[in-house]
């Protein structure tokens, strides 16, 4: 059985957002198109205290772009976003989540930043998801959503090491590109991880509803 995985598709990551994702509009409807043909449907939520670590506005001396230590690990600092019980943190309103089984939240810890819905970046602790995947016996996991570089990449690199057969569906992401090119390095990382590259028309040709 196959598993979409959708990454983060808050308001707070698209246009007018406080941490936009350029274009990450655009990806909602081909999003909501892919939706019926998987067995199982998972969204990932990006979860903030107001106090987090990755905040640039919880540190006086650093902007939104820095890299810091924050408790051993490199922290990109980044606009305050995704704060828990926010309109920023909900779901797009263009998302259809009625078929949506399970929702992951990451990211709740102010201590350490999770990019990837499988484990923060530090791989302490675990979410959850692979047991669950296990649980629901799905042997491959096909991913979409936002953003390419950071919980994207991490979430398909977490799959694939997991074990799960792992299908990016590029044309249904988009990435931050901080410095240009995350992007193109971050597809390239993924598929020399063995995280198979496709785009949506594959997909919504080869399983006729
Ligand atoms: C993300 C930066 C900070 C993401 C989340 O969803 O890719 N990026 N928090
Ligand atoms: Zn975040």
């Amino acid at each position: 059985m196959k598993t979409l995985i959708i990454v983060d598709i808050q308001n707070d990551f698209l246009p007018k957002g406080a941490l936009a994702v350029n274009e990450g509009d655009q990806i909602v409807s081909i999003i909501n198109e892919l939706i019926p043909h998987y067995g199982h449907v998972i969204a990932t939520q990006d979860s903030h205290p107001d106090d987090h670590g990755s905040f640039a506005d919880n540190h006086d001396e650093h902007e939104i772009g820095e890299v810091i230590d924050l408790h051993g690990l490199e922290q990109v600092l980044w606009p305050s976003h995704c704060i828990q019980g926010t309109l920023g943190a909900q779901f797009s309103p263009s998302l259809n989540t009625d078929e949506v089984d399970h929702i992951f939240q990451k990211g709740t810890d102010p201590k350490i930043d999770s990019y990837s819905a499988f484990y923060d970046n530090g791989h302490r602790k675990a979410t959850g998801l692979a047991e669950h995947l296990r649980e629901i016996a799905t042997s491959e996991v096909h991913i979409v959503g936002l953003a390419t570089d950071y919980c994207v990449k991490f979430t398909a690199l977490d799959a694939v090491a997991e074990g799960f057969k792992t299908t990016l569906i590029a044309d249904a992401c988009r990435g931050v590109n901080l410095n240009s090119g995350d992007v193109e390095n971050a597809i390239e990382e993924m598929q020399h991880a063995g995280i198979i590259i496709t785009t949506s028309d594959v997909i919504l040709g080869e399983t006729k509803l």
